[in-house]
């Protein structure tokens, strides 16, 4: 199932919203070269994006486009694990019984369950306010080593490991407590047409994310009305030019230049001539990534996913089981 000399990663994805440069820069294209490296299990994470209202046949379409968008990333099924997570019902078993030792006090700190629930946090949903215990439930149950992540999943996978230690503790050792994975640059990219928020699929703004489904001439469009800051200088600054700071980590990131060389590049030059390229950069990047997503089949990503949870369902159960031995609730 699993090469046993290798340490396991696990992430996910919602299939909420439009996919934009931000999951991409930030989570998924960390992935792909860790697929060498490690036992690389990819969720589609659907029981995590019902917490806040979807429709049932966009839900449905955006699950195979999860996966499309893994493939054109890079993301190699010979590989890696792909699969949905409401295919194996260990994860809402596990969400289950993880939600007897975390604390409603845990929870309320998330700070992305603020965020969401903004003033309206009596309405939304149990599940909202529940999301990081499934979270915790998706990781654990693969003995994962490690979580590559961006940085707002940071303080989730931080609330995983409590509750794992917290379990082990009082039921003695069963979980694996997994670390978190982020890019040195780039695991916060921020909205374009804000600095000081994230990029975001739940923007109200389409002009706050590259959508990786935008057209390149609608996202370079995008990239040349992107806030700047004041000044002239094309330089790294995240306190004072956050917004030139986030433009240069895109590029750096997208053409595989450091940012030093970026600045070296744009000596005397201006914000117009600095965008002008970043925008053919993204637009050429869209080209080749569309191409790509474009090449696969429904038929084809069903029977990933098919075959994905068909391959570790067993590991799953087998921590299922275990815990289900160390709470008392196994009479065979
Ligand atoms: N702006 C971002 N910069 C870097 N990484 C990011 N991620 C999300 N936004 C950024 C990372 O992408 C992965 C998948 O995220 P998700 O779709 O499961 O949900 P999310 O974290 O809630 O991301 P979104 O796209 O911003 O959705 P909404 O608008 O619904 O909140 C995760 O690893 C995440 O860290």
């Amino acid at each position: 199932m699993t090469n046993a000399n290798k340490q396991t990663i696990f992430s996910g994805v919602q299939p909420t919203g439009n996919l934009h440069l931000g999951n991409y820069l930030g989570a998924i294209s960390q992935w792909v070269p860790m697929q060498e490296q490690y036992n690389a299990i990819f969720c589609v994470v659907d029981y995590h994006a019902i917490t806040v209202k979807q429709d049932p046949a966009d839900l449905n379409k955006r699950i195979v486009e999860i996966v499309r968008h893994y493939l054109a990333s890079g993301i190699n099924p010979k590989k890696s694990v792909i699969f949905q997570q409401s295919a194996i019902t260990a994860h809402t078993e596990l969400a289950w019984i993880l939600n007897t030792v975390a604390r409603i006090s845990d929870l309320k700190k998330m700070t992305q369950f603020k965020d969401k629930a903004g003033k309206d946090q009596e309405n939304v949903s149990v599940g909202l306010f529940d999301y990081p215990v499934l979270m915790a439930a998706d990781i654990l149950l693969y003995n994962t080593d490690a979580v590559p992540v961006g940085e707002d999943q940071k303080q989730h996978v931080e609330l995983c490991r409590d509750l794992a230690k917290r379990f082990n503790h009082q039921f003695g050792e069963t979980f694996k407590i997994p670390e978190v994975i982020m890019r040195k640059e780039g695991a916060r990219i921020m909205g374009l047409d804000d600095p000081t928020k994230k990029m975001s699929k739940s923007a109200s703004s389409p002009v706050n994310y590259i959508a990786l489904n935008d057209t390149p001439e609608v996202a370079a469009k995008k990239i040349m009305r992107a806030t700047t800051d004041s000044g002239t200088e094309i330089k790294y600054d995240k306190e004072n030019k956050p917004a030139i700071a986030n433009l240069l980590t895109i590029y750096s990131l997208l053409d595989n230049k450091t940012i030093k060389e970026l600045e070296k590049q744009y000596i005397g030059k201006g914000y117009g001539d600095f965008k002008k390229d970043l925008a053919e950069v993204v637009k050429n990047f869209l080209v080749k990534y569309q191409e790509k997503y474009n090449s696969y089949t429904d038929e084809e990503i069903k029977t990933i996913l098919k075959q994905g949870a068909k391959k570790i369902k067993p590991i799953a159960e087998e921590v299922l089981n275990k815990v289900k031995t160390k709470i008392g609730i196994n009479i065979n």
